[in-house]
């Protein structure tokens, strides 16, 4: 059979790929973007921005020496390519996999993986961090912040980029613009951005650069260097009041990102010439080069398994937490003119595509930007609307100050789906949204719920949006295969409700979609002749720890199960209050032994969440075999253990 990658098949490291003839380059960009997609048809992954990078990927290492020059990506969504080409061929093949290849740049897979993201917005301010401490310990190398267009619109990249102009040094930052974030991209930037793409200028000087280069290639280098010498010249001939010169930065572009010969002259050129930080303008296509991708780079930006001759997913679709809030937000706001959805650049991702179609002028996507949309949030409820901020667990990270500071101490009544909440998957540890509870379950004010099913969710929201005062919902990256009546009960503020009670001889207190688990791990333990009871506390935040007290009275051993880090979980809150308060006992051996279970102290990486509910001990074998321990230590040696 033929080799199906030849030009792949020789490249085992950045050597191999600056050896090859720059006239093959084009080849060898075509192999990269069909071993991508063969892998991640298989997979899953973010296709559609990695396509879009192939020849810059190329071009990049052609003409720096990674790793003593450092190449900082961010997000890291984009770097299958680079991974390819840095040694890691082979291992691209388990790309997210349990004990495979990450997904986004990882320190311990590879000396050219200088930054670990998955966070947008990070690159600049890290690559000027390196750089400032390169000088300092007289390294040398380049440093080079990609960047993508969507990933530009966070308020860290801004401030980076206003640091790095005033410090005047020779970072190189390269704007990688293909007009989209995972959605089209937003905001009065982006619009600028396009400005500068579409106007005549740009063609004009996109022709003359690119014309130069290929028709007197050895003339050309000269002559491009002089033109960017003449940069106040071009600067006010072609981008007058520009944005980034005006900044402080040599700015050069828009350039063909997938002219691979012109990308290495003029990247070429800027190592070489240019002496103060620097913005080369790259304009490429999301999903390049296949057809499916090119034409919906939304849909293919993350994507699960797909058939890759007509692009259509793998698995079947199954109802999941997503669809169920995204439906529910669009029935309340039907009947509720004051509800708004902001989202920060994830429409699609948290199930908002809906309401933005159904209430356009209701609907505010504001870019990467975490913390302005709860601010901005926190306005429109001072403004009199109930704003509904839809954003992964993991993502609000960005915005806990404003949160506390601007929603919860006003008591604003914002109310924040936290989408992705628990362990996520194969995105792995930059993506778990393992954090959010330990984070708000102190916040005064603020409601934390989480729903066992998709009918409480659909309460919570409701009850979030009636109370007047601000509340998270937090649910997880799951389908909705779970219902129980005791889910249909009316939500009673920091009360909870029995899911299974037979007066077992133990109970498991279970947060959120860990209930189906606890039940799955009850039918289980039955019939090894252990009953014991489930109990969904569904408000984590604030506890009627008085009514908790009673639910928990009858039982001598207790198990709390949460897909949160435990420090800081539900389980040392309500273990701490059952100690403190003395829970009740029931004679010589009545001694309650309880004991709590959630995401161990570390960063859990990437595997299918089944799989690492099963690492964490969290799914119902897990949870089994921790209850048969606990009623085991009761029966042996009472004691109180958190
Ligand atoms: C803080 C944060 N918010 C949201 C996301 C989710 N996200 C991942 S990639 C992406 C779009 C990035 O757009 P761009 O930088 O233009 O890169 P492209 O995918 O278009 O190449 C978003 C919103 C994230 N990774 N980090």
């Amino acid at each position: 059979m033929p080799e199906p990658y030849p030009l792949l098949a020789g490249i085992n490291s950045i050597d191999d790929l600056k050896r090859l003839p720059e006239r093959v380059l084009p080849r060898l960009a075509e192999e990269l973007r069909r071993y991508i997609i063969e892998v991640v048809s298989r997979t899953g992954g973010h296709l559609a921005s990695n396509l879009g990078v192939v020849e810059l990927t190329i071009a990049l290492h052609r003409v720096f020496s990674s790793p003593r020059d450092k190449i900082i990506w961010d997000v890291g969504h984009q770097t299958y390519a680079h991974k390819i080409l840095t040694g890691r061929k082979d291992g691209f093949r388990f790309l997210r996999q349990r004990n495979g290849m990450s997904g986004f740049p990882k320190r311990s897979e590879s000396e050219h993986d200088v930054f670990e993201t998955g966070h947008a917005s990070t690159s600049i301010s890290a690559a000027l961090g390196i750089l400032c401490a390169q000088e300092l310990r007289e390294v040398d190398g380049r440093v080079i912040a990609v960047i993508g267009d969507g990933s530009l619109t966070g308020g860290i990249a801004l401030e980076a980029l206003n640091c790095a102009g005033q410090l005047g040094k020779k970072l190189i930052i390269v704007l990688n613009d293909n007009t989209m974030s995972i959605d089209e991209n937003v905001g009065a930037l982006s619009v600028y951005l396009t400005r500068i793409t579409a106007t005549r200028p740009y063609r004009l000087f996109r022709k003359t650069v690119d014309g130069l280069v290929r028709r007197i290639p050895v003339v050309g280098r000269r002559i491009l260097q002089w033109i960017y010498r003449l940069k106040g010249a071009a600067k006010a001939f072609f981008f007058r009041n520009h944005f980034f010169a005006d900044l402080g930065f040599e700015y050069v572009g828009p350039l063909h990102g997938h002219d691979i010969h012109s990308l290495i002259r003029v990247l070429d050129n800027v190592a070489e010439n240019f002496e103060r930080p620097t913005v080369v303008h790259v304009s490429t296509v999301k999903g390049k080069g296949y057809t499916h991708a090119e034409s919906a780079p939304s849909r293919f930006h993350g994507v699960g398994a797909f058939s890759v001759a007509d692009g259509k997913p793998a698995g079947e679709a199954r109802t999941n937490y997503t669809d169920v809030f995204g439906e529910a937000l669009l029935d309340l706001a039907a009947g509720d003119r004051r509800i708004a959805a902001v989202t920060a650049a994830m429409a699609a991702g948290t199930g908002l595509e809906p309401f933005a179609r159904a209430f356009p002028d209701r609907f505010f996507d504001v870019g990467i930007a975490e913390q302005h949309a709860v601010t901005f949030s926190a306005g429109l409820a001072a403004g009199g609307l109930k704003p509904v901020v839809a954003v992964y667990s993991t993502f609000i990270q960005r915005a806990v100050d404003q949160v506390i500071h601007d929603v919860a101490l006003q008591k604003l009544p914002v109310v924040f789906a936290l989408d992705r909440a628990g362990l996520v998957g194969r995105d792995g540890e930059t993506h778990h949204g393992v954090f959010d509870v330990a984070l708000f379950r102190g916040v005064p004010h603020l409601a934390v719920m989480a729903p066992a099913s998709a009918g409480e969710l659909r309460a919570m929201l409701a009850w979030a949006l009636d109370s007047g005062a601000p509340a998270v919902v937090r649910y997880p990256r799951a389908a909705c295969s779970f219902d129980h009546p005791a889910c249909d009960l009316p939500l009673v503020p920091g009360r909870g409700g029995k899911i299974i009670d037979r007066g077992g001889e133990a109970l498991i207190v279970a947060v959120g979609s860990l209930a189906a688990e606890a039940a799955a791990a009850a039918a289980v333990l039955e019939e090894e002749g252990i009953l014991i009871d489930v109990y969904s506390p569904r408000f984590l935040r604030p506890v009627d720890e008085a009514y908790f007290l009673n639910v928990v009275a009858p039982y001598r051993r207790i198990l709390f199960v949460e897909d949160g880090v435990k420090g800081g979980g539900i389980g040392e809150y309500l273990g701490c209050l059952m100690s403190e308060q003395g829970v009740e006992s029931g004679g010589a051996a009545g001694i309650t032994v309880f004991s709590a279970a959630g995401v161990p102290d570390r960063f859990v990486e990437q595997g299918s969440r089944r799989e690492l509910l099963a690492l964490c001990g969290l799914d119902a074998a897990g949870i089994a075999n921790r209850v048969r321990k606990l009623v085991g230590e009761g029966r042996l040696t009472p004691q109180i253990k958190i």
